[in-house]
């Protein structure tokens, strides 16, 4: 999925693909020439068609996967009262909704979701618990529908990406993360270590920019944030970047340290680019289930976030927390980590999301 509506710059590897499928689908064809654009046109939505597929299925086959310990804590443990309670009764409801709780959704979250499903079950007239599965995934997909990886990035200045989150939340890896999936559409990428609380956290982004191959701006541990910004932007407006990426400390210790850092920050990047940040990604790790939601508070009120990027859902029973997230902020979720690699983030897709989490 193109992260960039703008651009849609392919990499060499899906270009020699989609001229394969291209021959493939055309060949058969046998066309006169008279007709030949139209049918190359038709081919060509065809090959679109077939690439999104296989582009679904990876990203499915990877929420699967990292979904695994979430799926047994919620759709295992739905599947089990299912097999044990055939009736949809009280205790059922009640059951379920101690399930989704459990497994982090939220103790609101999980009200509203039973309710929901409870009410569908009647408009179907259904009094058997095994058709309640597929309502369950129904709601959960309509309840993630909010959320979706399109980047509000801008052409011709660099878009500037600020990424804040608390210590340890995964910050610095989702912005290698993401630096890698720009690198691969061709996008040119700069960081920014304004993380200058500690040299191990600059030399941490240095080695995943050499990794990735991007270029980072950096200073001395201990330097102004401010500073580091305000380089960067100059570096990204000089090498005609196409998207700044900038790194931020987690270890802030109260509300108003935050505030002042993070404005201090921002000041600078309205500064020397009006239309900018375009985009303030905060960084929740979902091993730390509903505290998330009260992380999220915080940052919104200091920040004004505009999408949420879930770390070390591979990690964690916890992965319920998404749902508490789309229902009780309104923030969107942007994108989901699965694993510590460079490949291993992925663009938010509620539809392929709810399926890797219920399909059997
Ligand atoms: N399993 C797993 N681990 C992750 C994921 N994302 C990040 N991590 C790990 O979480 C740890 C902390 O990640 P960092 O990126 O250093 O977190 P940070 O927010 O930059 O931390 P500070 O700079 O200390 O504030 C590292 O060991 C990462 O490898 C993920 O999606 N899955
Ligand atoms: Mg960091």
């Amino acid at each position: 999925m193109a992260l960039f509506k703008r651009k849609n710059k392919k990499n060499a590897k899906e270009n020699a693909v989609e001229e394969q499928l291209l021959q493939e689908i055309k060949e058969p064809m046998q066309v006169e020439n008279s007709e030949a654009d139209a049918q190359t046109s038709i081919a060509e939505a065809l090959v679109d068609e077939e690439l999104r597929k296989k582009s679904k299925t990876g990203l499915f086959d990877k929420f699967k996967q990292g979904l695994s310990k979430t799926r047994s804590s919620l759709s295992g443990r739905i599947n089990e009262l299912i097999q044990s309670s055939k009736k949809l009764d009280e205790d059922f409801w009640e059951e379920l909704e101690e399930i989704l709780i459990q497994a982090d959704v939220g103790v609101n979250t999980s009200l509203e979701l039973v309710e929901k499903v409870k009410q569908t079950a009647r408009k179907r007239k259904i009094s058997d618990s095994s058709e309640v599965m597929s309502i369950i995934a129904d709601e959960v997909r309509e309840m993630l529908n909010d959320g979706g990886a399109e980047l509000k990035l801008q052409a011709h200045t660099p878009s500037i990406i600020m990424v804040v989150g608390v210590n340890g939340a995964g910050k610095t890896t989702s912005i290698a993360k993401l630096a890698y999936m720009f690198k691969n559409e061709q996008q040119r990428v700069i960081l920014a270590a304004a993380d200058t609380f500690r040299a191990a956290a600059i030399d941490q982004l240095q080695i995943w920019a050499d990794r990735v191959g991007v270029e980072l701006i950096k200073h001395q541990e201990g330097a102004d944030p401010g500073a580091v910004v305000f380089d960067a932007i100059s570096a990204a407006k000089a090498r005609k970047a196409d998207v700044l990426i900038i790194d931020t400390a987690g270890r802030l210790q109260n509300k108003t340290n935050l505030m002042k850092e993070i404005s201090k920050i921002r000041k600078i990047i309205e500064r020397e680019i009006p239309a900018g940040p375009q985009e303030v990604l905060l960084v929740l790790d979902a091993t730390t289930g509903q505290n998330a939601i009260s992380q999220a508070r915080i940052f919104e009120e200091a920040t004004g976030v505009t999408g949420i990027v879930l770390t070390k859902l591979d990690g964690t029973a916890k992965g319920g927390i998404i749902l508490a997230i789309a229902s009780e902020l309104k923030i969107p979720v942007k994108f989901v980590g699965v694993g510590e690699g460079m490949d291993d983030m992925k663009a938010f897709d509620p539809e392929v999301f709810a399926q890797a989490l219920f399909e059997e």
